[in-house]
Parts: C-alpha cells; sequence; structure tokens
C-alpha cells in the first residue's frame, strides 16, 4: 500500500501491519510525551510480533527510567539505517530537532519516514505527515493509530500506561487547555486497558527529591522577577544554583509551572544560560495572549500557549530587556 502524503490514522495502521522492521524515533532531549509516544509504539509493535527500535540518542531524565520498557538504540549507522523499512518520527516539529546525528537525517529522506506530531508549527518534513494540532500529545494520536490496527492487534496494559504517560505529562495532569473531551475519553479507555494511571501520577508528580523543592524555593524566594503589575513574572535560574542542589536541569520539566500557577500571571519565562546565548521557556494562560509569534521570531516555535526559543545574546540582561519587550506588546494588546 502506498501511503498518503498526509496519511489518516487508518492508513498508518494499514502501513504498520502490511511492513515490518521500524525505527522510532522522537525529538532531541525527550520529555515524558516524547518518551511515552516513542515506547509504547515500540511495545505495540513488538508485542504484535513486529520488529522496531527506538534509536535515542539522549540520556532519559532519572524519573522516567522504569518507563523506558524494551530497552533503546544509543546510534545507528547510515548503512544500517537503510535496513529498516520506515523510521516513525513521533512528537518532533522540525527534522533538525530531529535526535539523530546529522549525517542520518540526511539519509534518513532514504527510507519511508512518517511524521506523527501534534505540534502546530509541524514542518511536514516527512513523505508521509500526520499531524493534529488538536491532540494534547503524540501519544494520543497514537491511541488512534494502535485502535485502527485489525482487532488481533491489542494493546497491553503496559502500552496503554506508556500512552497515559505520555498523556499526562502533556496536559500537566489533565489541568492545561489541550485537555479536551476527546482527551479525557481517551484517558478514559487506557484506564480501561489497563494503564497504570495512579502509578504515572504518583512517580511523576509525588515522588520528588526534597532538594528539587528547596531549588524551587529559593528561585521563588530570591530570584523572582515582575514586571506589569505581575502579569509577567520569570526567572533566570543563575548557574551556580543548579550546582548548588544538584539539579540535572534535564530533571524539571514542569519548573515553569511554578511560575504559571502564581495568581494575576498572564505569561511566564523561565531563562537559563546556554553556549549559544539565552535560551527561553514561555507559558501564557490565557488565548488572548499567545506566545507561539515571539519564540517563532527567536529560533524557537511550539504551540500559541506553551513555546520557547533562544536569543543568541550573551548578556542575560540584555537577553530579558528584548524578550520583556516583546511580552509586553503582546500584553498591551487588550485587557
Ligand atoms: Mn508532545
Amino acid at each position: 500500500m502506498n501511503l498518503n502524503r498526509k496519511p489518516t490514522p487508518e492508513e498508518i495502521a494499514a502501513f504498520l501491519v502490511e511492513n515490518d522492521n521500524f525505527l522510532i524515533v522522537t525529538h532531541q532531549y525527550p520529555d515524558g510525551d516524547a518518551i511515552g509516544a516513542v515506547f509504547s509504539t515500540l511495545n505495540f509493535l513488538r508485542e504484535n510480533g513486529k520488529s522496531a527500535d527506538v534509536l535515542l540518542p539522549d540520556t532519559v531524565p532519572d524519573k522516567y527510567a522504569n518507563w523506558v520498557t524494551g530497552g533503546f538504540r544509543s546510534e545507528v549507522s547510515a548503512y544500517e539505517l537503510t535496513n529498516y523499512s520506515a523510521c516513525i518520527m513521533v512528537d518532533n516539529p522540525k527534522l533538525e530537532r530531529a535526535g539523530v546525528g546529522s549525517a542520518l537525517r540526511g539519509v534518513m529522506q532514504r527510507i519511508e519516514t512518517i511524521n506523527i506530531d501534534h505540534h502546530p508549527d509541524n514542518e511536514e518534513f516527512a513523505a508521509h505527515n500526520l499531524v493534529v494540532p488538536t491532540a494534547a500529545a503524540s501519544a494520543e494520536i497514537m491511541l488512534t493509530i494502535f485502535k485502527a490496527c485489525p482487532g488481533q492487534y491489542t494493546i497491553s496494559s503496559q502500552t496503554a500506561s506508556l500512552l497515559m504517560l505520555g498523556m499526562v505529562m502533556d496536559t500537566g495532569g489533565f489541568r492545561f487547555d489541550n485537555t479536551s473531551p476527546a482527551t479525557l475519553r481517551h484517558a478514559a479507555e487506557l484506564i480501561e486497558l489497563g494503564a497504570d494511571y495512579s502509578e504515572i501520577v504518583r512517580s511523576m508528580f509525588f515522588s520528588r527529591p526534597l532538594r528539587h523543592l528547596e531549588f524551587e524555593a529559593e528561585l521563588l524566594k530570591n530570584h523572582l522577577k515582575r514586571n506589569r503589575d505581575g502579569r509577567y513574572a520569570w526567572f533566570f535560574i543563575p548557574p551556580e544554583l543548579i550546582e548548588q542542589y544538584q539539579i540535572n536541569m534535564r530533571d524539571t520539566e514542569g519548573l515553569i509551572e511554578l511560575l504559571r500557577s502564581i495568581d494575576g500571571t498572564d505569561i511566564v519565562a523561565i531563562l537559563q544560560r546556554r553556549d549559544e546565548g539565552i535560551k527561553f521557556s514561555l507559558r501564557s494562560k490565557d488565548s488572548r495572549y499567545p506566545v507561539g509569534a515571539i519564540a517563532r521570531s527567536m529560533n524557537g516555535g511550539g504551540h500559541e500557549l506553551a513555546a520557547g526559543g533562544m536569543i543568541k545574546i550573551a548578556s542575560i540582561e540584555s537577553a530579558e530587556q528584548t524578550l520583556m519587550a516583546k511580552i509586553d506588546a503582546v500584553l498591551s494588546t487588550r485587557k
């Protein structure tokens, strides 16, 4: 079967059934949705008699270690890549963000590449692209594909848990505004399939190292900055604080929720120093104040209410000013 340029979940399901030997890839520095989507796909394909591998060059944050089921490859040569029938890429909006080496990216176009994602700014770089911006998580799209496979294909409780992990992390535990009726129905289906929802919530939200909470307390107490009567709040994370509390920044997914939870904030940001400049993450609590365009204007992208980018200047003060000016313009549009 020839896959369309914009296949439906049913067409991708048929492709998976008819083919074998898949390589599954996601974006660099994978988050909960990337990990859930990738390993649920690995698990689903293997449990239903297919060969599949995950390629993940990065380390996995500690809290996800137990969810890495079936292992993964940390590298694949260009030669080996051509032995796979297809590369399934999930949750990755831009080819250059794929967690594979640049040499491999070039070769990648020579095999069937299926790009499955929910980021609205997905560049549809593959031969086949299923982009569903209304899905709360890429894991949610994978569920629709698995369900479209023939009846003898089973979604095990392990696969269901991995899909649930992706949905829980990209919705902040079903609190963010991407939580649609469909998302909640899909979550209910996953619990019926045996997903261990309470263990996911316990291990993701109720098992945090004390030093992480102390690090957050210190940030709030001594590093919080606010503008426009607190409608914009942010912090720059001092590198010495990261050292003092022995924080691996890969483990701080969700740190920005601390700022978002402050009453009266409309837009919040976290800034961090990187070799290339100052990296920023943005969240908006209100669709009247979208932040996607700000991120896209500064080497980044994302969703309208959750985005990020890179300001390529070394001075934190200049970066803060640049970002504040753009946020000021968004906040002054209405209200
Ligand atoms: Mn995602």
